[in-house]
Parts: C-alpha cells; structure tokens; sequence
C-alpha cells in the first residue's frame, strides 16, 4: 500500500493508484472532463491539474500516486490553471447553450460555472464544420461543439471494438471523425449510440424524430400506437431528477395517454412473443441437426455489427424479428383486423433505449406487405423531451395500466432491457415446453450481472445445453473469436450490442462521467430490471394468457406459415 498525504488529509491505496481515485477515497472532488472511468484516461484536457511539489502541475487522471506524496489540490496556482485551461476550451467553443441538447445536462458548461468562470478572456478563433445529421438515421456529429476529449473515440475503439471514429489532422485542425472525411453513415458504424452516451457535451446526439411523432398524433387520419421498451421504465425518471433505478411504468403509462396516443402498447408483449418465437426455433435446431449455435437477434447493433465484422455468423442468427418489430407487425396485422382499421392509417411509435433501433426500423427487411413496422423511433431521451414540452407533471402523475391485449407481459419480459435478460427468459419457457415439467427456480443467476461474457449449462432432462452471454460488442468480439477458431461450444448466444444491455443503450439519460466514478448505471438499472420481474404475478412468457389468445385467434401455433411471414426475416451477407 501507498501512503500519501491529499491536502492534509492522510491516504492509503494499492500501488497503481491514481491521484485522481485516491482523492476520490478521501471525499475530495478533482474536477475532470476528458476522463472517463473505464474508458478514457489520457490527461488530455488538463482540467485535473493538481500540484504534487514537482515543478510542473500534473494531471490527477493519469498521474499515479508515490509514497509520501504530497499532493495539494485546492491552490491558487491549481485553480488558475484549471480555469485557464478551461477558458482556453471555451475560447473556441460554439457556446449555443440555449439551443444546445446537452443545456443543462453539459459537463463543460457545469464546470465553467463551478469553477467561477464570469467571462472569457480570449476569443479564438472558429472553426466552422458542416453538421453531419443527414448520413445516418441514428448519429448526429457536429463538431463545432466537440471539446476534442476523446471520450467517443475510446469508447468506440477500446470497449465496442469498432474504431469508426478518431482524431484526424493536427494542432487547430484537429477533429474527431471517421477516417478521410468520411460522415459517420458511410463507415461501419453500427449506430450503438455509445460515443453519444460518453460525449460530455452536445458534440453527438441522436438523430431527433420527436417532431414526426407529433405531427402524426395530430393527424386526425392516423391511428397512433406507441409501445416503450422494457429498459425505458427504468431510466426515464432519471430524466426528472428521480433517482437512478426508479421504476416508473406506471407513470411511463400515464405519460405516454397524456401525449395523446390512442393506444398505449408495451414492447414487453412482444418480448414474450419473440420468447415463444425464439424458443420454438432453438428447439427446432436442437431436434433438427439446425445451424447452432444458435444466436438472439433482437439488437440491431448487435446485427450490424455482425453484418459488418462477423458475415460468417449471418446463418447463426436467430430468424426472429426483434421484439419491436414484432410488436408492430401484430398492431399491424392482428389488431387493426379485429378493430377494422385501414394498416395503412396505424402510425406505430416505439419509445427505445437504444440509438440502433431506428437504423433496424428502416430495414426493408423489417416490412410486410408493403408496410413498415414502426414508423417512427424515439429514444428514452426524446420521450422526456415530449414529455417536458407537453407540461406534463411527470413525478406526480398517477400509475395507470397499459392498454390490453398487447400491452400485457410477464416478468419474463421485463428482464429483456438487462444483459442476459433474453437468455434467462428463453430458458424459462424452453425448460418447461421440453421437459413438461415446472420449473422450480425460475432466477437464472449465472446468466446475471456484468461480466462481459457469461457462461452456464442447463440440463434438459438428460440433453446439456451450453449458453453463453455476451454484451458490448468488444465483448461479443471475444466471444465469437473463440467459437470460429473451435475453442469454445455452446448452442444458444444471447449478445446485445450495448455494455450492459439496453439499460444502458445509446438512448438512455446520460450519465455523467462524475456519477459514474461512484455509481455504474449497468448494475442499479439492471437491479430495477429485476425487481419489475419479481413484482409480476407471472414470470414466463408462455404462460401469458395474451400471448395465448394471439396464438388461438390468430398467429396459430409458434413458428407458424402466418408467424413467419410476419415476425421473421433473414440477413444475408
Ligand atoms: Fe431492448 Fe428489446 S430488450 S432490444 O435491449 O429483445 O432497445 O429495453 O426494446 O425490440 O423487448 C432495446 C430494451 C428492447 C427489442 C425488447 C429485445
Ligand atoms: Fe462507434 Fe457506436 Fe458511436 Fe458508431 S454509434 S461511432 S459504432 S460508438
């Protein structure tokens, strides 16, 4: 261990120990932009700056603590510094605040007023980037705002494995983009959203579609639906300063009639829907001698990424549509039958946690009949801005149900918006369909929690089936590495393109890199996950009386002629 002293306070850590942590132990905040915990820690934007009695201020981010350190972090040379280094960012920063996304939500512009900042003393000069919001359906890059701190760029290279986007030129000119000038539509980007969620200010943002989704709820002509994810009720309280992990499905509910919807539907139905989909096909291709292993396809990340960097895997894919979609196909098929509306007039919003989601909905794999899905897809984040923008009171709003029929689940289903969510779900109904027996335990705990990949073995009455999990596409990297060179077997894969699942998709409410450093959204979003499961009288998905009567009145049986044409499609290279 390591002795130091941090502003006459008497510290102990682990060797290795960064001034940045070690402060951090002793309750003292040193202020950071460019740092990112598990992510980014290069010392970039000198806001750490500390004096450790060497000649020169060092960065606490990257500085590792030595025995009998001295390290001051409150002088009145360390605050200059930072405030300077700060100003100098300023300087040629497009302060649009008022206009900005991030207002309010922006780690620069809370810094500059935590540190004192009154006025800028230098005027740089600008640069002037054209606005890239029209390359790809999910990602908007506008680099007049970008701060240059790297923190996309290490999330995109170091944790999701891709690298589409980096530091090009040098010195004034520097910018971060994809390689030769090239928009972030024409690389093989995979729309994860992630370098929005570590973007400290309004540099990336998703790709608003809130203004389509009002225009449709005032078309008299047009029937709107809506259906949010199952991650969304986990997180969108965060947006009104409700506490992490608050559930609010019911206010969710209640927010989403007030928007003026005609229906309000939950994506959840069509997870327990894709469970009796996704289960039939495993257990066909465990019976059938089919293509194992077997791997979900619910996350349109996930896919493209696998499109992009994995084309041998394609036939590995389940042939399932993702939960959403699905959904949407029914709302447009089943319901608008049964309540004899023209398909053609059903508009089908879906509220997502995840950027990706309205790159999937363009898809022409995604159409039936000449129709899309979803119409439209909005993330966590535009929800509250709809919300926001309507004056509803949302922490005082009562809970109310969803609309029935399609807006019913289980608990099943509710697990979905949490790495290894899909693989328990599945396991739960494939267990009972092939053995014929109750299952006792429903919690799968091997396949919970945030390692980056996950393994178990479930006995099937005498047949072993080997599972694994993996989240983030680094991670899945791993993975699938293993498989293709034979070093690892299993038959069922459940991989979601986001770190930790879509509770902490590119979608979400943006945590800042200073909550991180204490609290790790993947773990107390996933924790609420869990409690929405053991809150529902049913937990499997094929004991949904809903899904049973969709099946009775209409879909026939799982993996049906009627099935397939609606809730499958296929990805080729
Ligand atoms: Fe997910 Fe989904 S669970 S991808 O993570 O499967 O986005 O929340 O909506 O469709 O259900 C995201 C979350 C979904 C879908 C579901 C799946
Ligand atoms: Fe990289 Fe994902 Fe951002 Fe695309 S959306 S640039 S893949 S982090």
């Amino acid at each position: 261990m390591i002795n130091l002293t941090i502003d006459g306070v008497k510290v102990q850590v682990p060797a290795g120990t960064t001034v940045l942590n070690a402060a951090r132990q002793a309750n003292i905040n040193i202020p950071t932009l460019c740092y990112l915990k598990e992510v980014n820690a290069i010392g970039a934007c000198r806001i750490c700056m500390v004096d450790t009695g060497a000649r020169a201020l060092s960065a606490a981010c990257v500085m590792p603590v030595a025995e009998g350190m001295v390290v001051k972090t409150n002088t009145p040379k360390v605050r200059e510094a930072r405030k300077m280094n700060l100003e100098l960012l300023l300087s040629n920063h497009d302060r649009n605040c008022l206009t900005c996304v991030r207002n309010q939500n922006c780690e620069l512009q809370r810094l500059a007023e935590e540190m004192g900042v009154k006025e800028i003393r230098f005027e740089g000069k600008r640069n002037e980037y054209p606005i890239d919001d029209f390359s790809s359906p999910s990602i908007v890059r506008d680099a007049n705002k970008c701060i240059l701190c790297r923190r996309c760029a290490a999330v995109c290279h170091n944790v999701q494995k891709i690298g589409v986007i980096g530091a090009t030129n040098r010195g004034f000119g520097t910018i971060i983009e994809p390689a030769f000038n090239k928009n972030i539509g024409e690389v093989p980007c995979i729309n994860c959203g992630q370098c929005i969620a570590a973007c400290p200010v309004g540099a990336l943002r998703e790709k608003d579609d809130t203004d389509r989704v009002w225009e449709a709820i005032a078309d008299p002509d047009k029937h709107v639906v809506v259906q949010p994810a199952p991650a969304v009720r986990v997180a969108l309280g965060e947006e009104f300063g409700m506490p992490m992990g608050t559930r609010v499905t019911g206010k969710m509910a209640a927010a989403l009639r007030r928007l003026g919807f005609d229906k309000v539907f939950d994506t959840n139905f069509g997870a327990d829907l894709t469970i009796m989909e996704e289960g039939t096909e495993l257990i066909n291709r465990l019976k059938n001698g089919g293509k194992l292993p077997m791997i979900t396809s619910c996350s349109p990340g996930w896919i493209k990424y696998c499109e992009h960097f994995f084309p041998d895997f394609l036939d590995n894919l389940s042939s399932c549509k993702s939960p959403h979609q699905m959904l949407g196909a029914i709302i447009k098929s089943y319901y608008a039958k049964q309540n004899n509306i023209d398909p053609a007039k059903i508009f089908t919003v879906s509220v997502m946690p995840c950027t990706a989601k309205k790159f999937e909905r363009q898809r022409p794999e995604m159409e039936v009949e000449g129709h899309e899905d979803v119409d439209a897809v909005i993330t966590t984040r535009e929800l509250a801005r709809m919300i926001k923008e309507a004056g509803i009171d949302f922490v005082n709003l009562p809970d109310e149900q969803f609309d029935e029929v399609l807006g019913d689940s289980t608990g099943a289903a509710a697990i979905f918006g949490a790495t290894g969510g899909v693989m328990e779900a599945a396991l739960r109904t494939v267990y009972e369909v092939v053995t014929g027996k109750e299952l006792e335990d429903v919690d799968f705990k091997d396949v919970r929690g945030i390692a980056g990949v996950k393994e178990a073995e479930v006995d099937l009455d005498g047949t072993k089936v080997r599972v694994a999990v993996a989240h983030g596409t680094g991670n899945a990297k791993k993975l699938l590495e293993k498989v293709r060179a034979g070093e690892a077997d299993y038959q069922f894969i459940e991989v979601m393109g986001c770190p930790g699942g879509c509770v902490t998709g590119g979608g979400q409410p943006i945590v800042s890199a200073r909550v991180k450093m204490d609290v790790d959204p993947k773990k107390v979003r996933a924790a609420a996950i869990y409690d929405e499961d053991e809150a529902m009288t049913i937990r499997k998905s094929h004991e949904n009386p809903s899904i049973k009567k969709l099946y009775e009145e209409f879909l026939g049986e799982p993996n049906s002629h009627l099935a397939h044409q609606l809730l499958h499609t296929h990805y080729a290279a």
